[in-house]
C-alpha cells in the first residue's frame, strides 16, 4: 500500500508538507486547488504548480480529493452537459502531471454532516461528533427555523448567513429520487470513464457521511449493495471507491473487512478511521486503535494485507490533541498516530505475522 495525507494546500492548512514528510512511511499528499468551484476547468498550469511544489518537499502527488461534482450533474439537469466536458478536461489536465486517482462524492448538497466539531472525549481531547436527535426527526425547514430564532443553536455549516442558500439547494432536489440520483451518477460515469481510461486516472467515489439519508435527500452509496450497484454501472476498473471506514463505519450493519474482500478490484483509494457508534445513533471519531471505537481496525489492515492492497492509502480524519489549533479533524497529530499503528499492524503482517 503506498501511504499519503491530506493536505489543504499552503493557505490553507495547519501541517506543512515538511511535516508529513517526517511521519515515517509517508510518501504523498493527497491534495485539491480548493479554491475553485464545482464544475470549472483546473487549468494545467495551475496544477502543474501544485504538483511541482509537493513534489519539491519529497512528496508524490498523485491523488487528488476531490474534484467536486457540480449540482447541476447531480440534478441531471442539461447544463450538466458543459459541466461534465469541463470535468473531463480536468481529468485530462491531471493526467499530464502524473495524477493516478481522483476521489469525489456524490452526495447531494451537503458532504460530511457532523452536529459538533470540538466533542470532548474521556481523555479531554476533542473529536467530530453527530448527534443523531438533531438532525434525523427535523426537516431542514424547521432546522433552519430554530437557528433562525437560535443562533447559538447553530451547526457546522448552517451558519445563519449560508441558510438562505441552503434552502435554495435543498429545494431543488425536491422532487429527486433515490433512482434518479442513481441515473445521474450513471450518465455522469458513462461520459467520464472512457476519459479516464485512455488517461489511465482511477475515479474513487467517496460513501455518505453519514451513511444514510440525511433531511429527505437521497444518497445512494451508504451500504455494501449501493457498492456492488456501483460497481455494475461500468464494467472499467476505472469506475473505483474511495473505501472510507469512517463513514461507512458510522452504520453497524457495514462489515468493512468483507467490503475489502468483495471489492478488491474497485478500491483505489483506502481512508482509514475508526468510530465509536452508539445504540441511538450518535457516533463520534475516536484514535484508530481498535480498542477505541467499534471498527476494528486490525481486521480492516489485515484485510488490505489479504488482498495485497498496492493503492493509495491515507489516515482518514484525527482527533485534536495536545492543544493543536488545526482544520477540524485534520491536525497533524492524531492522524500521524493512526499512520504509525496502520504500519505496525502492516509491518507485523508483513513478517509473517507475531510469533510468540
Ligand atoms: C471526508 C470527505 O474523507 C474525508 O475526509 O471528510 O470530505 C471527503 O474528502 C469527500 O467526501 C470526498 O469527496
Ligand atoms: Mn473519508
Amino acid at each position: 500500500m503506498k501511504m499519503i495525507f491530506r493536505w489543504y494546500g499552503e493557505n490553507n492548512d495547519s501541517v506543512l508538507l515538511n511535516d508529513i514528510k517526517q511521519i515515517p512511511g509517508t510518501d504523498g499528499a493527497a491534495w485539491a486547488l480548493h479554491d475553485k468551484h464545482p464544475g470549472v476547468v483546473w487549468n494545467q498550469s495551475e496544477i502543474q504548480e501544485a504538483v511541482d511544489w509537493i513534489s519539491s518537499h519529497g512528496l508524490n502527488a498523485e491523488v487528488v480529493e476531490s474534484v467536486n461534482v457540480h449540482e447541476d450533474i447531480k440534478l441531471g439537469l442539461p447544463s450538466r452537459e458543459e459541466y461534465i466536458e469541463n470535468y473531463k478536461q480536468t481529468i485530462r489536465n491531471l493526467a499530464s502531471a502524473g495524477v493516478k486517482v481522483i476521489c469525489y462524492n456524490f452526495m447531494p448538497v451537503f458532504d460530511w454532516i457532523r452536529t459538533d466539531l470540538h466533542k470532548k472525549l474521556e481523555d479531554g481531547s476533542t473529536a467530530l461528533f453527530y448527534e443523531n436527535n438533531k438532525i434525523q426527526h427535523i426537516t431542514p425547514e424547521e432546522l433552519i427555523k430554530k437557528i433562525t430564532e437560535n443562533p447559538e443553536f447553530t451547526m457546522p455549516g448552517w451558519e445563519p448567513e449560508r441558510l438562505e442558500h441552503i434552502q435554495a439547494l435543498i429545494d431543488q432536489y425536491n422532487d429527486i429520487t433515490e433512482e434518479d440520483l442513481w441515473k445521474h451518477l450513471q450518465y455522469f460515469l458513462e461520459k467520464i470513464i472512457p476519459v479516464c481510461e485512455e488517461y489511465d486516472v482511477r475515479m474513487a467515489i467517496h460513501p455518505d457521511d453519514p451513511p444514510w439519508s440525511v433531511f429527505g435527500l437521497p444518497r445512494i452509496i451508504s451500504t455494501r449493495e449501493d457498492l456492488q450497484r456501483l460497481a455494475g454501472l461500468t464494467a472499467s476498473r476505472y469506475n473505483g471507491i474511495t473505501l472510507c471506514s469512517g463513514a461507512l463505519g458510522a452504520h453497524p450493519e457495514n462489515n468493512i473487512p468483507a467490503m475489502i474482500h468483495e471489492f478488491k478490484d474497485r478500491i483505489h483509494f483506502a481512508h482509514v478511521r475508526n468510530v465509536r457508534r452508539y445504540d441511538n445513533g450518535d457516533f463520534i471519531e475516536t484514535s484508530h486503535r481498535a480498542a477505541d471505537g467499534s471498527v476494528d481496525i486490525v481486521k480492516v489492515i489485515q484485510a488490505y494485507h489479504e488482498i495485497g492492497y498496492e493503492g493509495y492509502i491515507r489516515p482518514d480524519h484525527g482527533r485534536h490533541l495536545w492543544g493543536e489549533n488545526c482544520r477540524p479533524g485534520y491536525g497533524l497529530y492524531d492522524r500521524a498516530l493512526g499512520i504509525m499503528y496502520m504500519l505496525g499492524i502492516w509491518d507485523t503482517l508483513e513478517k509473517g505475522g507475531y510469533k510468540q
